[in-house]
């Protein structure tokens, strides 16, 4: 088999990038190891920021997300049993995010995927990238138990963050850098209409929590809970009453209970490979590089990079000029760090660290105060939050 731009991973970047592709009339093959159920199914982000909401809208990818997404113009932060609104339009000129779940992505686009692009292969999985560093890369990969090779010009790794492409970079000119979280985050859905109209991100002695949304009838909320927890030694009153003790206020705000339907723990990572790009053998997304989830960031960070390589792979095969393509692993990665940053303060000042001193804890509360009375501090959050992709 053989193709232009050889694609590992059907997740929210590799199926954007064939999109993206094709739209500009480049071939390519996308090779997924698990099957279309599965990722449809796995939950995992729903804030949309403005611009990967632009992207998709450009991308013919926009029609369900404009009709059942919901569009966002705040956020509330709550701390020592008060809240404060931040207000994204007010604050950054205009700009909001989209409320609209990663799966509904997938979904939308392995439709258009299957209906107008390229092959997209379930249950392939890419075994190893051979000649990265030569003009014609290769892709090893299994598919109902037979091997078989996938010739490129290009092979971009959109694997995930335990995928195969960036091992085929040499260690010598790796590097890696990265942060683990002495906790995670316990995450639910439960059929019940959320009970704040915006998402909710407290700040508590007894540790993090956040209400978040998948529709008007179905809530995603997080608790965060020590690393290496098992969700199944919570039980669902246990979940409910810690999340009512965490969003707690002065006034007479209620949180409302409902069936759950969904239970997990996701551990918290940042982590960011350098380079991303090797020869041709470039990587995207998670592939690349992990954000502690509290920024929303990303399924953002997927959608920057590949937007980044298919206008560089357009413009080398409009010019025949590579400059793009060489300026593809810095370009990223600084839009990257940013990310990483905001992620970690994010985390950093709404989570209870094990161990936190009385003073770390005055700490984050003065943090918290500042945000709530100087408009400088608010707007930092409100244009990080709303997007990097525009800048
Ligand atoms: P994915 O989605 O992990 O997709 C990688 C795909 O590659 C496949 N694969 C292989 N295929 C073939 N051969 C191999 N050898 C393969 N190895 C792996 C996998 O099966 C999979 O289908 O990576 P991608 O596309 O880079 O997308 C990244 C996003 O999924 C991720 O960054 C976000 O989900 C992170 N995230 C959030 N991002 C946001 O922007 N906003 C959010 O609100 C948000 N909330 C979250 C999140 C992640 C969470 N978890 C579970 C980590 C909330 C949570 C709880
Ligand atoms: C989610 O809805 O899953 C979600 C929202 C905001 C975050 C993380 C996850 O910061």
């Amino acid at each position: 088999m053989r193709t232009t731009v050889g694609i590992i991973g059907a997740g929210p970047a590799g199926l954007l990038l064939a999109r993206l592709l094709h739209n500009a009339g480049i071939d390519s093959v996308v090779l997924e190891s698990r099957d279309r159920a599965y990722v449809e199914q796995r939950q995992r982000a729903g804030i949309l920021e403005q611009g990967t909401v632009d992207v998709l809208r450009a991308a013919g990818a926009g029609e369900r997300m404009d009709r059942e997404g919901l569009r966002h113009d705040g956020i509330e932060l709550r701390f020592a049993r008060r809240r404060h609104r931040v207000d994204f339009p007010a604050l950054t000129g205009g700009r909001s995010v989209m409320v609209y779940a990663q799966t509904e992505v997938c979904k939308d686009l392995i439709a258009l995927q299957l209906k107008e692009g390229g092959p997209l292969l379930f249950g392939a999985e890419a075994l190893a990238v051979e000649g990265a560093d030569t003009d014609s890369p290769r892709v090893r990969f299994r598919r109902e138990g037979r091997e078989e090779v996938l010739e490129c010009a290009y092979v971009v790794g959109c694997d995930g963050s335990y995928g195969v492409a960036r091992r085929a970079i040499p260690e010598e000119l790796t590097r890696v850098y990265e942060r683990t979280y002495p906790f995670g985050w316990l995450g639910i859905l439960a059929d019940v209409p959320p009970s704040h109209d915006e998402l909710v991100y407290a700040r508590h002695e007894r540790g993090f929590a956040l209400l978040s949304m998948r529709s008007p009838v179905v809530s995603r909320l997080y608790l965060q809970v020590p690393a290496e927890t098992d969700a199944a030694a919570w039980s669902d009153g246990e979940i409910w009453d810690e999340l009512e003790r965490r969003f707690e206020t002065a006034d007479d705000w209620r949180l409302e209970r409902g069936p759950i339907t969904a239970k997990s723990v996701t551990p918290m990572r940042s982590h960011v490979h350098e380079p991303m790009r090797y020869g041709r053998l470039f990587l995207a997304g998670d592939a690349a590089h992990i954000v502690p989830p509290t920024g929303a960031k990303g399924l953002n960070l997927a959608v920057g990079d590949v937007v980044t390589f298919a206008r560089a792979l357009a413009h080398q095969a409009a010019t025949g000029s590579d400059d793009l393509l060489d300026a593809y692993s810095p370009t990223c990665l600084r839009r990257v760090w940013q990310a990483e940053r905001f992620s970690y303060e994010m985390t950093a000042m709404l989570h209870r660290a094990p161990g936190a001193t009385p003073f770390e804890d005055r700490i984050q509360l003065a943090r918290l105060e500042r945000l709530a009375s100087s408009r400088a501090a608010e707007q930092d959050l409100a244009e990080a939050y709303t997007g990097f992709l525009l800048e």
